[in-house]
């Protein structure tokens, strides 16, 4: 439960290579205080604190944002946001499509 990382330092440390097809966008870059929120947002629905969102915590989180949601909308959002495509979405991932 305790990670001793701040948002940002977790970020910088996965920040210093692109994701598959996109990368963290520099002019397009949060203020500290909207990483920490998205990163607050984040952790909320990371449920066993693995640092990552799998696709039943991206579910759960379409589900608190748009109410009931299709298989079929939940595998699109996954294909768009997990650029590497090993079926979970780390937070850098997350900020990227957070830019978008
Ligand atoms: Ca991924």
């Amino acid at each position: 439960m305790s990670d001793p990382r701040t948002a940002e330092e977790s970020f910088a440390a996965d920040n210093k290579k692109p994701v598959g097809r996109k990368s963290y966008r520099e002019d397009k870059r949060f203020s500290h205080q909207e990483i920490d929120e998205l990163y607050k947002a984040f952790k909320f629905f990371d449920k066993d604190s693995s640092g990552c969102l799998s696709r039943s915590e991206l579910r759960n989180m379409l589900k608190s944002l748009h109410g009931n949601v299709e298989n079929q909308y939940v595998n699109h959002v996954m294909s768009q946001v997990d650029l590497n495509n090993d079926g979970f979405i780390s937070f850098q991932e997350f900020l990227i499509a957070a830019q978008s």
